[in-house]
């Protein structure tokens, strides 16, 4: 097919995100070669490439329209945008839709015999980070003067080295920090990775390819949690188990051959199913009872 007319999306190369982001492409239907410099990923059966590379670079990539789609964290989407703000530039990828992996919070912590009891306190103090835009427009908002020390990593360590007084870091399990003997002690922004596109016209075969690929993507996150429950019940209790079977709306009710007392009930449960929802059920007069993964889901 003629180059022009394949998609071409970035994913990071080697991070947090990469393996997430090429699991999710391969879900949406996704086959694909590596190519000898390692840097491209040839869509075999869709026209659709993947391009690897930093993931700070994804924006401007999308930006400077040598890619359509990006896989990216949402602190990284912002911090661009903001900078490309500030330098009376127009940002022009477009957010299309958060993808559920990569969460983390961009956070401030404090050393651990620092006192702290509001922003208030961070007043005059110097802040390390690698995110100097959207920690300034929080400083910014709150009425906090503070000191931006704009490092490019190693942040947990700066109060240590005496570089700064506090940080402003992403944050996922807190581990890191408690290393560090800092304390998380406010949310600057919450992130998880998105899919970010460019705003530019695309050629109707690739748009047409983008809508599939956003409803795949809608199909993929809906089974994520999603399990399929199968129970024999007592008719006298269907009011009772649908109660208890999570997230499903409408479930199939079959009658039992020979057993006018009992149905199968058959549901598509939209939340994970635990141990306690089982119990319950079986308590509630179900047996037999099967859960089964869902493969792939189409509203
Ligand atoms: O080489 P390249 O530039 O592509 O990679 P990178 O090193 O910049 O990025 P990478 O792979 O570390 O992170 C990519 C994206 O993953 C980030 O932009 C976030 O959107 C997301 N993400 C999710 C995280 C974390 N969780 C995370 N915990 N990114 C970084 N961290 C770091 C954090 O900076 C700190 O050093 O992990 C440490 C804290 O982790 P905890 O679990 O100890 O709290
Ligand atoms: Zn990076």
């Amino acid at each position: 097919m003629d180059k022009e007319q394949r998609l071409k999306v970035a994913v990071q190369k080697t991070g947090r995100l990469t393996d997430h982001s090429l699991d999710l492409l391969v879900r949406c239907g996704l086959k694909y070669s590596r190519g000898k410099d390692q840097l491209l990923c040839y869509g075999e059966n869709m026209p659709l490439d993947v391009l690897l590379v930093r993931d700070d670079d994804i924006p401007d990539l999308v930006q400077e329209d040598v890619c359509d789609l990006g896989i990216v964290g949402a602190n990284v989407v912002e911090e661009k945008r903001l900078g490309f703000i500030a330098r009376g530039a127009a940002p022009l990828f477009i957010e299309m839709q958060p993808l559920d992996f990569g969460r983390c919070r961009l956070a401030i912590a404090v050393p651990e015999d620092f006192s702290y009891r509001s922003p208030r306190d961070l007043d005059g103090r110097r802040i390390a980070t690698t995110y100097p835009n959207i920690l300034s427009r929080w400083l910014r908002d709150g009425g906090i003067a503070a000191e931006v020390v704009v490092l490019s990593g190693a942040v947990e360590i700066a109060p240590r080295l005496g570089r700064a007084d506090v940080i402003c870091d992403l944050v996922s399990t807190g581990s890191t920090l408690k290393a560090n003997h800092l304390r998380e002690v406010e949310t600057v922004l919450e992130s998880q990775a998105m899919l970010i596109r460019t705003p530019l016209p695309l050629s109707p075969a690739k748009e047409s390819w983008l809508n599939r690929m956003l409803l795949r993507i809608d199909g993929v996150q809906q089974v994520k949690e999603s399990k399929y429950i199968m129970l024999h019940a007592p008719r006298a209790a269907l009011a009772a188990i649908r109660h208890l079977l999570p997230g499903s709306e409408y479930p199939t009710v079959i009658p039992l051959e020979g057993n006018p007392d009992k149905v199968a009930v058959h549901a598509v449960c939209r939340e994970n199913v635990f141990w306690e929802t089982l119990e319950g059920l079986k308590a509630a007069g179900a047996s037999a009872i099967l859960v089964l993964p869902v493969e792939k889901m189409l509203a």
